[in-house]
């Protein structure tokens, strides 16, 4: 970042000694993930660049965007509707944290056995070092996990325009009417926070918009089947992380260049690894910036990540909303028609993911499937075991990793990875 954004970041209330601590760690872990990478694709310079400028140049356009009297809407999961806050013409946000920061304050509201994503919110907003939670003029909870739902009571005392919207647990008829109320409800806080009315024109716009950003990122997932992998699994979940704050329009034709640019090395049989790496599908619990963990070591392991099945990959981007309604209660519907697919471990039960998770091992010719849980996630580590016994049932080797933010067990986990890309993936 060559811009003072200082005083921005202290306008918006950041601790700026811990600020920098974060940024300097960001950056150095960036450094030696990203950018030590080898036959990266020319396009991900727009990444490496929206990277250096996440918490600059991102954030002055969230308030130069406030400014004019836009609103911000930061969102911690993928069931609240972008659609939404895109046709009330304010700007979303995710605010997953992925990093082990703040934890000794976090663990003095929670339980030390809470997963570390709800530590690290509460971490990010207790140490005051998230502009994006600062600058949000909403925050949307969600009563997804017990951990969440239960977490947000006390975070509403720290952050109180945190508004909660209730998300169903199971699949049947009278789900669908509570998620369908629950976004009417939503709709109209939105309409309240913006002065907005949510017209059929106006979320039309919107679901358009993020049809466009996820028909990009199948694009993406699609090249991924190539052999050899045109892109590394580093990279493209970076790209499915920025999805979460960059500005859609422009990251939606970032993403499609970045595609023209993979097609073409396929098309000349160029790869970021060598023909024939061993092939792995992640699956599990979102990964939030900067989580990299886990997918630096499987690629450091000798191995190629080819698909995520998580929430910051293609659970959260699967299926499109229809666009065709011409009526707001046509198309509500179509969004709620689309989100209520989504097949959370939250849900009982949830034989979609599983088939789902096998889909993908088929889809991307994966040679195995990682299951990534993070420490006390319930719904993930429980249903670990389901996943595992579908992907036996077929054949398809899997291995069950469960960890947390810190960097201590990456030893311990490297020997684990490699010892299942050793035995059970065999170069084609
Ligand atoms: S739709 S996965 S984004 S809830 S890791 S906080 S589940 S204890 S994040 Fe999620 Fe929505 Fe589901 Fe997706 Fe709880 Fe587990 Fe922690 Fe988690």
């Amino acid at each position: 970042m060559t811009t003072d954004y200082r005083p921005m970041w202290t306008k918006l209330g950041l601790n700026l000694e811990g600020h920098d601590a974060l940024l300097g760690v960001l950056g150095q872990l960036y450094q030696s993930t990203y950018l030590s990478q080898k036959n990266r694709p020319a396009g991900m310079g727009y990444l490496d660049f929206v990277m250096s400028e996440v918490h600059g140049l991102r954030i002055k356009e969230l308030e130069d965007a406030k400014a004019t009297g836009r609103k911000v809407v930061g969102t911690f999961c993928v069931f609240v509707p972008d659609e939404l806050i895109l046709a009330a013409d304010a700007i979303s946000v995710g605010l997953c944290a992925g990093a082990e920061f703040g934890f000794e304050d976090a663990e003095k509201m929670l339980p030390r056995n809470t997963c570390s994503l709800i530590k690290s919110f509460f971490g990010f907003k207790l140490n005051k070092v998230c502009p994006y939670i600062e600058a949000s003029n909403m925050i949307v909870g969600e009563t997804t996990c017990d951990g969440k739902k239960k977490a947000y009571e006390i975070f509403k005392g720290i952050q109180p325009n945190l508004y909660v919207m209730e998300v169903p647990q199971m699949k049947g008829p009278q789900d669908k009417e509570l998620l369908k109320s629950e976004y009417m409800r939503f709709k109209v806080e939105l309409e309240k926070l913006t002065g907005i009315t949510i017209d059929a024109t106006r979320l039309k716009k919107g679901i358009a918009l993020v049809n466009n950003r996820r028909k990009a990122l199948y694009r993406l997932a699609a090249l991924r089947a190539a052999n050899p992998v045109p892109i590394s699994g580093l990279d493209a979940l970076l790209i499915n992380q920025v999805a979460f704050y960059d500005n859609p329009e422009r990251f939606t034709e970032s993403v499609n260049k970045i595609c023209d640019e993979l097609e073409q090395r396929i098309q000349k049989g160029e790869g970021v690894f060598p023909k024939n790496t061993p092939r792995v599908l992640v699956s599990g619990c979102p990964m939030a910036v900067p989580n990299w963990k886990l997918p630096s070591i499987i690629e450091t392991s000798g191995a190629v990540i080819v698909g995520e099945e998580s929430c910051v990959g293609e659970r959260g981007t699967q299926n499109l909303v229809e666009e065709s309604g011409d009526t707001v209660d046509a198309l509500m519907d179509a969004i709620v028609e689309r989100y209520f697919k989504i097949d959370c471990a939250i849900f009982t039960p949830n034989e979609a993911r599983l088939d789902h998770i096998k889909t993908l091992a088929q889809k991307y010719h994966a040679d195995g499937v990682i299951h990534y849980a993070l420490q006390f996630c319930s719904p993930y580590v429980i249903e670990a075991y389901p996943v595992e016994q579908a992907l036996i049932a077929e054949g398809i080797p899997t291995i069950r990793i469960e960890t947390d933010y810190s960097q201590e067990d990456i030893g311990q986990l490297k020997t684990r990875v490699e010892a299942f890309i050793e035995t059970h993936t065999c170069p084609k």
